[in-house]
C-alpha cells in the first residue's frame, strides 16, 4: 500500500473504531459530560480527522515560533504532534546546540532571543521547502536549512535598527527578507535625551538580501524612517510584487506611558516600500553610510516610501493571495481595512497626498481603501483560504472571523480558547492557499488541560475550514510562545537521513580509528576523536592544566538517527554529533584531575559503555 492508500485505510478503520467507541459511550464519560448531547458525534468526527494512525505520517509540517524561548517547534498536522524543536537563538543541550565551537560562535554574546515570525522560502510566491527564516528582537534574523533542520546562519545584531519585530517576511522569490525597528532610537546610536524623541530618534526599515543558491543572508540597505514603532510586515505578491508593507503605531511620536500616549490618534500608518526602486537607488550610489550600512533618507531620495493611513494602532498587515489587497488590522478597532493596491498606485501617480511625515508623503485614506470589514473587536492578523476566504484573528473578541475578499461579508466566527494572537492557515500566506486547516495561536489556555501551576502552557487550536462553518478539531499545548507559524505540505520538504561521508569537508574529521589521538602544538592540544557504536576513541587522553584543548568528534555512522554525544563532566560541555558529522569544542583545561566523558545520546545496547577519561595533569 502506498502512503496515501495506507492513510485513507487507517482513517477509515479509525472511523469504524471511533463509531464503535461512540456507540459504547455512557454519559458519565468526561467528553460527553462536558459537551452535552449530540456533541459526541462531532467529537468522533474531529478525532477521525486528526487521527494519524501509529506509523502513518502527517500531511503537513507546521513551523511555530518559540517566542522568547528562541526556538522553533515543528508539528505534524493534522495530528498536532510535536515532532522536534529547532534551537535558533538559545543553547539547547538536547541537540548540543550552543556548546560546539560553530554554534557558540553563531550565538555570540547573546544566549537568548525573542523569535516571532518564521518565513519559509518561496519561489513564485509558493513555499519551496528550501529554507526557513526567523527574526528575533535583538536585531537578528536566522536561516534554517530544511535539508537537515539546522540553524545555519544568524545575521546581526545589525546596526541602527532596534527591536526587530516587523520581520522576517520574505518576498515572492526570496529575494529579500525584511527587518524593521520597533523601538526607535538615535541613528547612529548615541546618547540623546528622551525629550528629543520626536525629532532625533529614528526608525529603520531594512532589506536583507538572500543568495538564491546558498541562502546566505547579507544586509543590503536601510531606510531612515520617522520615530514610529514598526510592528508587522508583509511582501507584496503578483499584482503588488516589488513592494513591502509595514504597520506602525505610535505615530504620535510619544514617550512615557505609551498605552495612553501612543493611542491618541485615530489613524496610524502602513508604510509602503517600493523595494525595487530602493535597489535601483542603492545601485546608483544613493544613500549615506551610517555605522557601515548604506542608509537612504526618503527626504533626499523621494519616490521610495509612502504612508497609508490605517485605523488605530494597526498590528498585522497581510497581502491577499492575488496581491490585490493589503489587509491592515487596527488592533483598537472593530474593523479591518482592505486597501486596494491599484488605488494606492493611482494615488501615488496623482499625488493624492494629505501631508507628509519627515518628507514621506501620506496618501489619502479615502482614495486607497476598498472596504472596512466589520470583523469584530481587536483584529490582529489575517490568513487566507481558497476562493477568496479570509480569516482574521480577534484578540479582544477571542475569536476568528471568516469573511470574503471582494464582497467583504463576514460569514462565520469561531471562538478561541483564549485570546488568539496570530493564526496560520495551510500555505495561507502564499499565492495558492490550501484552505483545509487553520491553527489559532492562542495566548491563554487555563482550564483546558491539567493544571500545571501559575504558568500555563500556550495553546494552538486546530480548525477544519473545509466547510462553511469553521470547526474546532484539536487543542495542542506548547511552551512559550507561539507568535506566528507557517504550515507547509509535507511532500515539499526532503530532509536528508545522514550527512554523506563524501560531503564532510571538515579539516579535523577522521574516519579511521588509527587517525584518532592527541597532537600538541605548544599549549594547544588537538584531540581527534571518533564516535561509533559503542566507543569514543580515544578512550582516554592526557593533557596539562592550562592547555587550550580542541576536541573534534566525528560520528562515522552512516545510519539515520545514530547520534552520539560527547558530554564532558564538570566542564559544561555537551556535543551531539549526527551521523556523518564532525563537531569541535575548544576550551581551556582550567581544572586538573580526572574527568569522565561519555555518550549522552542513547545509541545502542552498549550505550552505557561508551565512555572515557580526560586526565588533566
Ligand atoms: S506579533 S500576536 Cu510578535 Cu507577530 Cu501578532
Ligand atoms: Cu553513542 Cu550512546
Amino acid at each position: 500500500m502506498n502512503r496515501q492508500n495506507r492513510q485513507a485505510w487507517s482513517r477509515a478503520s479509525a472511523l469504524v473504531v471511533l463509531a464503535l467507541i461512540a456507540s459504547q459511550c455512557t454519559p458519565s464519560q468526561p467528553a460527553a459530560r462536558r459537551a452535552g448531547s449530540g456533541v459526541q458525534s462531532d467529537a468522533a468526527v474531529a478525532a477521525q480527522k486528526t487521527y494519524v494512525a501509529p506509523g502513518d505520517l502527517d500531511e503537513y509540517y507546521m513551523f511555530s515560533s518559540g517566542g522568547h524561548s528562541g526556538q522553533i517547534y515543528v508539528y505534524g498536522l493534522p495530528s498536532m504532534r510535536h515532532l522536534s524543536t529547532i534551537p535558533v537563538y538559545t543553547p539547547y543541550p538536547a541537540t548540543g546546540y550552543g556548546f560546539d565551537d560553530d554554534s557558540k560562535k553563531m550565538l555570540g554574546d547573546l544566549t537568548w532571543g525573542d523569535a516571532h515570525h518564521p518565513a519559509l522560502s518561496e519561489t513564485k510566491g509558493d513555499y519551496d521547502g528550501r529554507w526557513l527564516f526567523i527574526n528575533e528582537m535583538n536585531g537578528r534574523i536566522a536561516r534554517i536549512d530544511l535539508r537537515d533542520f539546522k540553524t545555519k546562519q544568524i545575521l546581526g545584531p545589525v546596526p541602527n535598527l532596534h527591536g526587530n519585530h516587523a520581520s522576517s517576511f520574505v518576498t515572492p522569490n526570496t529575494e529579500y527578507a525584511m527587518m524593521a525597528t520597533r523601538f526607535s532610537r538615535p541613528v547612529p546610536n548615541r546618547v540623546v535625551g528622551i525629550d528629543k524623541y520626536a525629532t532625533e530618534y529614528k526608525g529603520i526599515i531594512a532589506g536583507v538580501k538572500i543568495d538564491p543558491q546558498s541562502g546566505h543572508m547579507s544586509l543590503a540597505w536601510q531606510i531612515l524612517m520617522p520615530p514610529f514603532d514598526y510592528d508587522l510586515g508583509d511582501a507584496g505578491k503578483l499584482a503588488s510584487d516589488g513592494w513591502m508593507f509595514f504597520t506602525s503605531y505610535n505615530t504620535e511620536r510619544a514617550t512615557g506611558k505609551l498605552e495612553v500616549t501612543a493611542s491618541q490618534r485615530d489613524q496610524d500608518y502602513i508604510a509602503a516600500v517600493d523595494w525595487r526602486a530602493v535597489e535601483k537607488a542603492i545601485a546608483e550610489g544613493k544613500g549615506d553610510v551610517i555605522d557601515g550600512v548604506k542608509v537612504i533618507d526618503p527626504k533626499k531620495v523621494p519616490g521610495l516610501v509612502y504612508l497609508m493611513p490605517c485605523g488605530k494602532s494597526p498590528h498585522g498587515v497581510d497581502v491577499s493571495p492575488d496581491g490585490k489587497w493589503i489587509i491592515g488590522s487596527g488592533k483598537l478597532q472593530g474593523v479591518t481595512t482592505a486597501f486596494n493596491f491599484e488605488k494606492v498606485q493611482t494615488a501615488i501617480r496623482n499625488k493624492d497626498f494629505t501631508g507628509e511625515e519627515d518628507g514621506i508623503p501620506v496618501l489619502k485614506y479615502e482614495s486607497i481603501k476598498d472596504a472596512e470589514v466589520a470583523v469584530g473587536l481587536g483584529p490582529l492578523h489575517t490568513q487566507f483560504g481558497t476562493d477568496g476566504w479570509a480569516y482574521t484573528s480577534l484578540f479582544i473578541d477571542s475569536a476568528i472571523a471568516k469573511w470574503k475578499l471582494g464582497t467583504w461579508e463576514v460569514v462565520d466566527k469561531a471562538p478561541m480558547s483564549y485570546s488568539i494572537g496570530h493564526l496560520a492557515a495551510a500555505e495561507g500566506d502564499t499565492v495558492s492557499p490550501d484552505g483545509n486547516y487553520l491553527v489559532g495561536l492562542n495566548k491563554l489556555s487555563h482550564g483546558r488541560h491539567l493544571n500545571v501551576g501559575p504558568s500555563q502552557p500556550e495553546s494552538s487550536q486546530l480548525l477544519d475550514i473545509t466547510e462553511e462553518k469553521m470547526k474546532l478539531l484539536y487543542d495542542a499545548f506548547t511552551e512559550p510562545e507561539p507568535h506566528y507559524a507557517q504550515i507547509i505540505k509535507a511532500d515539499k520538504i526532503h530532509p536528508i537521513e545522514v550527512y554523506p561521508r563524501e560531503e564532510n569537508k571538515h579539516p579535523m574529521a577522521v574516519w579511521d580509528l588509527k587517525d584518532t589521538g592527541v597532537t600538541r602544538n605548544g599549549k594547544k592540544v588537538l584531540v581527534k576523536m571518533i564516535a561509533v557504536r559503542s566507543t569514543l576513541t580515544p578512550t582516554s587522553f592526557e593533557i596539562t592544566a592550562g592547555d587550550e584543548v580542541t576536541v573534534a568528534v566525528t560520528n562515522i555512522e552512516q545510519t539515520t538517527d545514530e547520534l552520539h554525544g560527547f558530554g564532558l563532566l564538570d566542564y559544561n560541555i555537551n556535543l551531539v554529533i549526527d551521523p556523518g558529522e564532525t563537531k569541535t569544542v575548544t576550551f581551556i583545561a582550567k581544572k586538573s584531575g580526572v574527568f569522565a566523558y561519555y555518550c549522552t545520546n542513547f545509541c545502542s545496547a552498549l550505550h552505557q559503555e561508551m565512555q572515557g577519561y580526560m586526565i588533566v595533569k
